[in-house]
């Protein structure tokens, strides 16, 4: 296998590998070998910046050997792998995380000490990947670090976005706004380019169908645009296994087009190539909303058809039948985001590979599977039929092809039935037609899933129930959700991290976090009680700091902090949290400063991005920055309550909040949050949910016990008949509320006007989230936090307990029932000599 002297090759590897030491002195070296020649700087020329980058580098060359070794042994080894497509994958920093999880922060730590630095403050100039928009990206993040930590081999797949998330910034007035984040501006270790690997994708063209619909077809002319692939690698935590992330560029051809540059055309083969490069320009901002823009449906078809092209490539090599395409491949879908995936890869099999139809579905319906992400009307992609005709011809047919199929096997299991044929058609009739891409996914997939006990469970009963009753219950399950302990506790909680494996004597938590559940033998024990509280009012303090540091503010350093997170959306109803706030307020005024003094301080955080064109989403925004700026410059009030709304939310700012909470809230309207992952976060952190009864929630207080969270609000059967009453006007809407809405009106908190369409949405059969519904409850519910707060050692108890019980919210968990239920595979670990 080696070109030439084996022996040279053989010596000269290890060599290289003894390069990769792991003693200080080594890696200072590396660290230094990289600042000399990599960036061509000096000793004295060394800034913060310079220094996380060498080092960086130095870290990212042991990534890339552990790479390569992976890499090389699965291939050699034959074995299947698992692809997840995701249009998203929000991986925030690398550093810190490669740090712990190759086992060598402790000696970074000492090495960039002696080289006159601080690793905080070096951790603190790496910009955030946010090549996503919040839960759903931050999932499979999540998921590609357990696939490596568990030794299962795994390939993300992925659009490297030149602009990422938009950065947030707040003006004056308190509104949101957007300005772009260059995310490579700075050059990015963690992404290695192939530029040897690059396909080419074609849209548009003629298409003509094979023989009677099912034969070989073809797709010709057109245009044709590079994916260029860049790879991120994804170490495991403390095994060598590390797993890889393509993400591709787009790039156009225009070296190619000679035509064009010999008719002197320059500026329009140019403009073609340009053009080519929109493609992945931006992320879409939106979360939880389908906008159905033709560029983003040009972005997903890029991605699939490269992504495809590849695994197609790598399985040729093998020289095996296709029919054993499963047997070495499993594609998750993200979403319905990568749906196309699913013509694309019928038209390689029929049309390419001149596989028979009926055989190259059964290949297709066993490599699939899919995960649904939410039940929201609104987020569930569509796409015109011209639309697609237009730009992929050829897969336009293929999907007429499969509708036809499955409308003649419904119609013979329920002959007559009209009604149910135009719900399960892949088109929606209609004026454009539309191409329902859930659909679609669920009949080319062998399996779908939601991401949640009740959310699955709608998915069968609201979303799918007549492909429930065609394809089997077996087809459908559940996979909650979860959340890695190495980001979301050794990295960003650091003091308690250490005070757990102190007290478990071990760190296997890390890797298995059931052994967590070994804390609640010290739930009660004062001393250690003592050390558990310590920590979380070290992690308080660090986030005051912070809040100091960004908004000026000084908050009162032993209040209750009280966390609502995510992105800014009607259904997650931070609309009431701030109407709650604004109660509070109102109740604090009318109190005497004695009384004032008596009730448990309470400081309220939020921070989430809204997307640009939601204009609600931004007027809740500007209200909660309003009610911070009356609330916090009331003198009498400050030391009782302030409020913090802390821009351009982010992985790296979520590290720095959630292990400082004591409550987080979790509040969707019930049925509306398909599971939540922060929730997962917070509880693991040692701070209790304030929440409703839905999503992930539910099985977090399954697991931590009722008593260590706080619900309040409807359950979701309820909500179809509140709707109704909000419909006919039957609604009394509660005095507490009443008297909020009067204080927003009375200019309390600036200008009154501006929020009249925000106030809007809660009466004249508008609350739709049922705000007015579940106000009465939610106060309660706060009433009762304070009242347990007092309570020292309970709270402190039920927030032990609550981390103790955490286990099963791991990702490890979730990935290996995806693993053992969906693509059939198993973990391998590489092998010491490999
Ligand atoms: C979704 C949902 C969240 C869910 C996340 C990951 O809204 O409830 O936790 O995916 O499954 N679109 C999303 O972000």
């Amino acid at each position: 296998i080696f070109p030439g002297d084996a022996k040279a090759w053989k010596s000269a590897i290890a060599k290289n590998a003894e390069s990769l030491k792991t003693d200080v002195d080594s890696i200072n070296a590396q660290i230094v070998h990289h600042v000399e020649t990599t960036l061509a700087r000096a000793a004295f020329n060394v800034d913060e910046m310079a220094m996380y980058q060498a080092a960086a580098l130095s870290v990212r060359d042991r990534l890339i050997h552990n790479w390569d070794v992976t890499q090389t042994f699965h291939t050699q080894a034959r074995t299947k792998r698992v692809y997840y497509f995701s249009l998203e994958y929000l991986l925030g920093r690398g550093y810190d995380n490669a740090l712990l999880n190759l086992g060598v922060r402790q000696p970074y730590n000492e090495g960039l000490k002696g080289l006159g630095f601080n690793m905080e403050d070096v951790i603190d100039v790496e910009r955030d990947m946010g090549l996503g928009n919040g839960g759903l990206g931050r999932l499979a993040a999540c998921y590609l670090d357990s696939t490596s930590t568990l030794d299962i081999p795994c390939w993300g797949y992925t659009l490297r976005y030149s602009q990422g998330i938009f950065k947030q910034i707040i003006d004056s007035s308190g509104n949101q706004v957007e300005v772009p984040d260059p995310w490579l501006e700075n050059q990015n270790p963690w992404e290695i380019p192939r530029l040897d690997n690059a396909v080419e994708i074609k849209f548009h063209g003629e298409a003509t169908p094979g023989e009677g619909g099912k034969g070989p077809g073809t797709w010709t002319g057109g245009l044709d645009v590079l994916a260029v692939p860049y790879d991120i690698p994804v170490p495991g935590y403390k095994t060598q296994t590390t797993n890889n992330i393509r993400a591709w560029s787009a790039r156009g051809k225009v070296s190619f087009d000679l035509a064009k540059f010999n008719a002197g055309d320059y500026d329009a083969a140019v403009r073609e190539a340009e053009e080519a490069e929109t493609i992945t320009r931006v992320l879409y901002p939106n979360e939880n909303f389908d906008k159905g823009k033709a560029l983003r449906l040009k972005q997903q078809y890029f991605w699939v058809a490269a992504s495809l092209h590849d695994i197609c490539r790598r399985f040729r090599k093998l020289r095996v039948p296709w029919s054993e395409f499963p047997d070495y491949n499993a594609i998750q879908l993200n979403d319905t985001h990568p749906t196309l995936a699913i013509p694309e890869l019928m038209r390689i099999l029929v049309d390419e590979e001149g596989q028979p139809w009926d055989e190259a579905w059964e290949i297709v319906r066993r490599t699939f599977s899919y995960t649904n992400h939410t039940v929201l009307s609104e987020a569930l992609e569509k796409w015109s039929v011209p639309l697609v005709e237009w730009l992929l011809p050829r897969h336009l047919q293929i999907i007429y092809e499969i509708n036809l199929d499955m409308l003649k096997d419904v119609e013979k299991k329920w002959p007559n039935d009209r009604a149910r044929l135009a719900r399960m058609s892949l088109i929606e009739e209609g004026y454009p037609k539309m191409v329902r891409m859930a659909n679609l996914a669920v009949v080319g997939s062998h399996r779908v899933n939601g991401v949640a006990a009740l959310h699955s469970h709608l998915v069968q009963q609201d979303l799918f129930p007549d492909f429930v009753e065609y394809l089997g219950r077996d087809h459908f399950g559940n996979v909650t959700n979860g959340v890695t302990a190495r980001r979301w506790l050794l990295q960003c909680n650091p003091s308690l991290a250490k005070l757990i494996t102190d007290t478990l004597g071990s760190d296997e938590w890390v890797v298995n976090l059931d052994k967590l559940e070994g804390l609640t033998k010290y739930a009660k024990d004062k001393a250690f009680q003592k050390k558990w509280a310590a920590c979380k009012q070290a992690n308080r303090e660090r986030l005051c700091d912070y809040i100091e540091a960004t908004l000026g503010l000084t908050v009162n350093r032993h209040a209750l902090i009280d966390v609502q997170v995510k992105r800014i959306h009607e259904y997650k109803r931070q609309f009431m949290n701030i109407l709650g706030v604004i109660f509070r307020y109102l109740q604090l005024k009318k109190m005497s400063p004695a009384d004032r003094k008596r009730l448990v301080p309470r400081l309220s955080v939020f921070a989430g991005k809204a997307a640009p064109g939601y204009y609600i989403a931004k007027l809740i925004i500007r209200l909660c920055n309003a009610v911070s700026k009356t609330i916090n410059a009331d003198k009498d009030i400050r030391e009782s309550l302030s409020v913090a709304f802390l821009p351009d939310y982010s992985v790296s700012l979520a590290e720095i909040i959630i292990p400082a909470s004591d409550i987080s809230e979790h509040i969707s309207t019930a049925g509306t949050e398909a599971s939540g992952t922060s929730n997962m976060k917070f509880a693991l952190n040692g701070g209790l949910l304030l929440g409703t009864l839905d999503g992930a929630n539910i099985e977090i207080a399954e697991a931590v016990g009722d008593e260590n969270v706080f619900f309040f609000g409807h359950v979701t059967p309820d909500v179809p008949k509140l709707r109704r009453a909000h419909h006919f006007g039957e609604v009394q809407y509660p005095a507490e509320l009443l008297e909020v809405v009067d204080a927003i009106r009375s200019g309390m908190f600036g200008e009154a006007g501006v929020f009249e369409p925000l106030l809007g949405t809660l009466f004249e059969g508008k609350d739709h989230y049922l705000v007015s519904d579940d106000f009465l409850s939610y106060l309660q519910a706060q009433k009762m936090v304070d009242e347990a707060y007092v309570d020292q050692p309970s709270w402190v108890e039920k927030t032990i307990n609550s981390t103790a019980r955490m286990g099963r919210f791991a990702s490890d968990r979730a990935v290996l029932q995806y693993a053992e239920e969906i693509w059939n595979i198993e973990p391998i670990k590489i092998p010491q000599d490999a």
